[in-house]
């Protein structure tokens, strides 16, 4: 029996049809130096839930973010699947439904899952036969054995506590042309204990928080490093919080130093308290760290990231702290929430050119279905459209409270170029070097800085005026 696995087209910066991939295409390089290019990366989703497919199955990945839009449907529909699962997340959701309609049109069994059927599972199912709300590791196997027994049931609730040391290896080896991908996912913990306001973390995969035996995650990253042709693949880890708890990350990070790889993660600051840590993510080649400070705007945080809102004042020590170990931090921030006037595009700029943060990415604030902000804005009539092709984090779809959508729209647009020039790359190239070299000596291994500084600026490519294409169409 073959089984189809397809994420749809939806990723804003990597497709050609998306009104931002013009402009970010041409910011990238710069924003984003260390990495080759814009990140592709595969379904993690669909491959772990395809881990439950036994030799009765052929299964078939299909990534259509990654395949040239004129030749996307041949792709998807000249294939004779008996089951097709489809993996969205908002800004994938009309398309998913597209393809969802079409292969039911065409009488095969359709079955949905991912963040925005568990958010919205009865507009799922107007599209689907089953939907899995939450986690796939304990609803799939399941629903699988349903549909081949003919007792498919229309939903499947996860309990939302999986035990992660039970779950298979994700079947990274039916990515298939590996090498389109430049990062590969991989996951050692689930669930995140805080539950911020604009978060959709908690609704899927609920609150506890979870991890892996660290066996697993090395046995992992060794498949990857043996499907995988030399130069190993970049290991981005997307776990919530992969260093929330210290000793257990150190273990951890201890055995990566063995693998040999180059890797990021998302966590939180408490890193910068603890030197051991921080000599060790730097000795196993950790490029950065992925840190949501969200916003430099107290009054902001306390309303919706309380905790974090407690640590504002400690943001500038404790980049520079984790910096100066050679390990770089991405920082991501949001704009647009209620407490934020016009003044936060300056705040953050500034917040920005006095920290030197190795890389840096903006988002607009986004009403996700299922999170506390959507239920705010729902009830208080403030969300301008439910078109989920807009929910891409980079349009704005509610009416702000201190500014107007155009006001937020082209704040952040302002932020992504202001930081995207040769002139804040070079001052951050040599901010790095700084610390590279007193690390490391003269010509430091860590990192292929140079090469990198140098790609970059090949790549950059004067922003074509685009903006009022943008404008218009948030
Ligand atoms: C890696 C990643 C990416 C990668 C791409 C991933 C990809 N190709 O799928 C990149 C960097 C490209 C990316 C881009 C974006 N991302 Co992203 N990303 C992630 C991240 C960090 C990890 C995803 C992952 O691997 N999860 C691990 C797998 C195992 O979990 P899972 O997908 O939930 O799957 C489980 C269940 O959901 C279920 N399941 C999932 N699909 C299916 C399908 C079926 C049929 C079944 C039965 C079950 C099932 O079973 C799985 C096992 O339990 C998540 C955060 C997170 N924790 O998930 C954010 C996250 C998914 N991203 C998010 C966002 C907002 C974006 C962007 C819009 C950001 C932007 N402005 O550019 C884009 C758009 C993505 C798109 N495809 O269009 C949001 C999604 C919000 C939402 N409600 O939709 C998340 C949740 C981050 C957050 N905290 O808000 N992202
Ligand atoms: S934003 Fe981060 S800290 Fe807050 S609930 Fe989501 S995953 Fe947890």
């Amino acid at each position: 029996m073959k089984v189809g696995l397809i994420s749809p087209r939806g990723t804003e910066r990597n497709q050609q049809n998306n009104i931002f991939f013009e402009i970010y295409k041409n910011l990238l390089p710069v924003v984003s130096f260390m990495i080759d290019d814009i990140e592709f990366i595969p379904n993690l989703g669909l491959l772990q839930i395809a881990a439950y497919l036994d030799d009765r199955f052929e299964v078939k990945y299909i990534d259509e973010d990654y395949i040239d839009i004129s030749t996307a449907e041949p792709v998807i529909f000249d294939e004779d699947f008996d089951l097709v699962c489809i993996s969205a997340c908002n800004n994938q959701a009309f398309r998913a439904y597209e393809i969802a309609d079409k292969y039911r049109e065409l009488g095969k069994t359709v079955v949905m899952g991912g963040f925005h059927p568990s958010a919205l599972p009865h507009e799922a199912k107007q599209h689907a036969d089953a939907v899995v709300v939450g986690e796939g590791e304990d609803t799939f196997p399941v629903l699988v054995e349903d549909w081949l027994k003919g007792e498919l049931k229309p939903f499947y609730y996860s309990s939302g506590d999986i035990d992660l040391t039970t779950i298979p290896m994700p079947r990274y080896d039916a990515i298939g042309n590996i090498t389109r991908f430049n990062k590969m996912p991989v996951f050692a913990t689930r669930g995140c204990p805080r539950f911020c306001d604009y978060c959709c973390i908690k609704t899927l995969y609920g609150p506890r928080y979870r991890k892996k035996n660290i066996q697993q995650v090395v046995d992992e990253i060794n498949e990857l490093k043996r499907l995988y042709p030399r130069p190993y693949p970049f290991i981005t880890f997307g776990d919530e919080n992969l260093l929330a708890d210290h000793e257990w990350s150190k273990e951890l990070v201890r055995a990566l130093i063995d693998l040999n790889i180059r890797w990021e993660c998302y966590c939180d600051m408490s890193v910068a308290e603890d030197d051991e840590l921080l000599e060790l993510l730097y000795q196993s080649n950790c490029t950065e760290l992925l840190i949501g400070f969200e916003s430099v705007i107290p009054e902001t945080l306390k309303h919706n990231a309380p905790w974090k809102g407690k640590r504002v004042h400690e943001y500038a020590k404790a980049i520079e702290k984790i910096q100066s170990h050679g390990v770089g931090i991405m920082g991501l921030f949001i704009v647009g929430f209620d407490q934020d006037g016009p003044d936060v595009f300056d705040r953050l700029s500034e917040f920005i050119r006095e920290t030197n943060l190795f890389d840096i990415d903006f988002a607009v604030l986004c009403p996700i279905p299922g999170t506390r902000v959507y239920d705010r804005l729902k009830a208080d009539g403030r969300i301008l459209t439910e078109n989920w092709n807009k929910y891409t984090w980079l349009h704005v779809n509610y009416q702000p409270k201190q500014m107007t959508p155009r006001q937020v729209q082209e704040g952040l647009i302002r932020l992504f170029k202001e930081f995207s020039t040769m002139e804040m790359l070079e001052k951050r190239r040599k901010y790095f070097r700084n610390i590279y070299q007193r690390l490391a000596g003269e010509n430091p291994p860590h990192f292929k800085f140079e090469q990198a500084y140098v790609k970059a600026q090949d790549k950059i490519i004067k922003p074509e005026k685009k903006d009022d294409l943008i404008l218009k169409e948030s």
